[in-house]
């Protein structure tokens, strides 16, 4: 088998490999050293006048490829086109959608630049592997350079049903280029019917059985391929952590006190401001946990530049005020907001100490954090779960309480269940998760997405 080629947005350089322990990224690096290959992408810098050649490092079997971007096209493909149209309307967020010919342009105009930097780096037998929205073009552009080794491509998004995606000015574009790659993978079933509904009834396709369909002239295969996570590593670090009592904002403070956990990059997608007032509800309707319960919220701050961001931080900050100021006790706060990213074994620290992981985006590819806070759980006395039906983690998670992050009520209700669950359901509903997850890892997600590229060309 040829070298493996991997194409993203970002790239992620092996420099360390601690910090990035146990993430995708590992797990790209790990298929790259095995096969030897390439990693091609962003290197996350703007830059006045980029450097016309690409950066490369060599890590033993990898090469690490990167370009800069200029600032138009930072701000007209990245923080323009994919991260205010595609990303929005891929979240079902037509209300924050905006679309504009010149950032269309700007996007089709950086998958062309990626490919003329990558050509020079291909080799005869090479596999290609396309991440995420911001590249769907880069295939079509491959192929019509005259690439015609087998080329896959993972949305990390959902893909949203057609009514919302014929919204798009450039629809049909957009999946005529999907239709380019030889594998298009998607975390579940209801995104991949969702592609499979606008190929028969927008895209004159046809559905041939096997995985494969045909459109656009071309045969592919679509497939869904759940991400999992590195179950084992966060398993064992979670038993470490149980040892270490490093976590000083869980260990220092009253022990009649029970956590709720929330990690997420600040996204409007990840439904936290719906989450605050489901909280609130729950403050409200059950006075008896007042004192007892304080919801960490952790929040990096993600895409700053992109103005519907710096709305939701505004937007939160002042619920939060709002909250604590109403609830909050000269020894008690109920939220405990953290706009700032940790150390891996630091957020499994607070997965592990925290009664409930209170995880409640409004619409999610998969969402890792519900994952790791299960496989952080402790089997003895394990914490429950309350998730997003809209989260992709749902479909593989059924034993978690599920909730509609839109029903305030229903999810205080669920809080207040997950508080008041006898030990036995919640290590039955953990022991479910937990096999789940032992067995749909991230090593599997990649090794059988791999694998079916490697079956290409299908017909
Ligand atoms: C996209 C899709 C899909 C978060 N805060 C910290 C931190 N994290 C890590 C988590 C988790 C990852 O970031 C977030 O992954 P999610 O899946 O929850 O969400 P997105 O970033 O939106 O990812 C999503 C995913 O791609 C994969 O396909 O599941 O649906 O939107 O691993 O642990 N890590 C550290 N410190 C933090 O403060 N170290």
């Amino acid at each position: 088998m040829g070298r493996l080629v991997v194409v993203s947005n970002r790239v992620s350089v092996a420099t360390d490999r601690k910090a990035q322990a146990g993430g995708l990224a590992v797990a790209l690096q790990d298929a790259l050293q095995q096969k030897g290959g390439v990693w091609f992408g962003w290197s996350g810098k703007v830059a006045t006048r980029p450097d016309p050649e690409p950066v490369i490092r060599q890590d033993r079997k990898v090469t690490y490829a990167t370009i800069d971007l200029s600032r138009k096209h930072y701000a007209e493909y990245y923080n323009g086109f994919a991260n205010r149209a595609l990303w929005p309307l891929f979240h079902y967020r037509l209300d924050l959608t905006a679309f504009s010919k010149q950032n269309y342009s700007s996007y089709l105009e950086v998958n062309k630049l990626f490919v003329g930097h990558l050509l020079p780096l291909l080799k005869p037998d090479d596999l290609i592997w396309v991440h995420d929205y911001h590249l769907i073009p880069l295939g079509q552009e491959l192929r019509q350079a005259g690439i015609d080794r087998p080329m896959g491509f993972f949305l990390h998004t959902p893909f949203p049903a057609m009514e919302i995606l014929t919204a798009l000015p450039s629809h049909r574009a957009i999946v005529q280029a999907l239709c380019a790659y030889d594998l298009v993978g998607f975390h579940t079933e209801n995104d991949l019917r969702a592609f499979l509904d606008y190929i028969v009834h927008e895209a004159e396709g046809g559905i041939m059985g096997n995985h494969l369909i045909r459109a656009f002239g071309r045969t592919l295969r679509v497939e869904i391929f759940p991400i999992g996570i590195d179950t084992e590593d966060f398993e064992k670090l979670g038993a470490r952590s149980a040892k270490t009592k490093k976590a000083a904002l869980l260990h220092n403070l009253p022990s009649d006190r029970t956590w709720l956990i929330g990690v997420d990059r600040l996204d409007y997608s990840k439904g936290l401001v719906e989450r605050l007032r489901a909280f609130e509800r729950f403050l409200e309707r059950y006075p008896d946990y007042h004192g007892k319960v304080t919801l960490v919220q952790i929040a990096p701050l993600s895409r700053t530049e992109v103005p519907e961001y710096m709305d939701i931080q505004h937007e939160l900050a002042a619920e939060i005020g709002q909250l604590n100021g109403r609830f909050a006790d000269f020894d008690w706060v109920p939220i405990n907001y953290l706009n700032r990213s940790f150390k891996r074994d630091q957020l499994v620290e607070f997965y592990r100490g925290s009664r409930i992981g209170l995880i409640t985006p409004l619409r999610d590819g998969m969402n890792l954090v519900a994952k790791e806070y299960v496989a952080a759980q402790d089997s003895d006395d394990p914490g429950v779960l309350v998730l997003s039906r809209f989260a992709g983690a749902a479909r593989e998670l059924p034993e978690a309480l599920i909730v509609n992050p839109f029903d305030l009520d229903g999810v205080a209700d669920a809080i207040r269940r997950a508080m008041t669950m006898p030990l036995e359901e919640r290590k039955e509903r953990w022991k479910a998760m937990i096999e789940t997850l032992r067995v749909n890892t991230l090593t599997r997600w990649r090794e059988s997405f791999l694998e079916a590229l490697g079956q290409a060309p299908y017909e």
